[in-house]
């Protein structure tokens, strides 16, 4: 399992040197769904180089991606690679700085491991399970439970102007709203206790390498309506410190 972590965390530091190197590079960019839903060149470069690790070093394993057809399985059943190849384009392309790598891996659809990677602040966050959490070499201790009144909280700014789900109550209720555009450092920021809570609407490869460090903590996270996330198609996204996302479901 050791080397298990190393090899990942190598595949990610490898990964993370690409997109530096490539960033005086002229971009490539696509729209998806919409004209803020972009691709670049670099979000499939990394899948493909990420994906070729994994076939690869575990030719058993089953991958669900973000691009290039890889967005859907029919089940979690195995050991499955969630592989979000850039969270945060929009950033990447517009801010070249807060968007991130993210790989997470599971077994029989329960969490084993997760990596999120903040490439411009290299600062790798990993754990899982009996593992507890780090952020490169250094152990994190588990972040105080506070409760949503005594924290700030991350939220999609969709949901916010929109006042989803009580998405504003919710806001005022903690100490202030914070929104970074990139579900991997939001996800980051509850792991460090700079936040206690995170609301969203993400796809399975926004919130499997995350959900598995909150794991470690057993910090807790849900669909909107308490029932376990799917990993099929987008689903709004609750997590926090036990405090925060128990208050938060109550209100939801
Ligand atoms: P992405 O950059 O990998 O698409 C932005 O609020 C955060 O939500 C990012 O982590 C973004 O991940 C994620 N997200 C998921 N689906 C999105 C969508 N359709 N539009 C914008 N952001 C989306
Ligand atoms: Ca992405």
């Amino acid at each position: 399992m050791d080397q298990q972590i190393q090899e990942i965390k190598q595949w990610l530091y490898q990964a993370g040197d690409k997109i530096k190197s490539s960033l005086s590079a002229e971009l490539s960019i696509d729209e998806k769904s919409s004209r803020t839903d972009l691709v670049t060149n670099m979000d499939r470069e990394i899948q493909n180089f990420l994906i070729d690790k994994v076939h690869q070093n575990y030719p058993e394993a089953k991958i669900l991606a973000e691009e290039n057809g890889y967005n859907e399985l029919t089940s979690m059943s195995g050991e499955v690679f969630v592989i979000d190849p850039i969270d945060g384009t929009l950033n990447f392309v517009l801010e070249k700085e807060n968007f991130c790598i993210m790989v997470g891996l599971y077994e029989e659809g329960r969490s084993k491991l997760g990596f999120i990677y903040n490439v411009m602040q290299d600062e790798l966050y990993w754990g899982g399970r009996g593992y507890g959490v780090f952020c490169n070499e250094k152990q994190l201790e588990r972040p105080e439970d506070k409760a949503l009144t005594e924290g700030l909280i991350g939220m999609n700014a969709h949901m916010y102007l929109h006042n989803h789900y009580q998405a504003q109550a919710i806001g005022k209720r903690s100490m202030g709203v914070r929104m970074s555009g990139c579900a991997g450092i939001e996800l980051i920021a509850v792991i460090k206790g700079a936040r206690v809570a995170y609301l969203t609407n993400l796809s399975p490869w926004d919130y499997a390498a995350g959900c598995a460090i909150l794991d470690a903590f057993d910090f807790r996270y849900s669909r909107i309506d308490g029932q376990s996330l799917s990993f099929n198609g987008r689903e709004h996204f609750v997590a926090g410190t036990p405090k925060a996302y128990s208050q938060m479901i109550g209100m939801l």
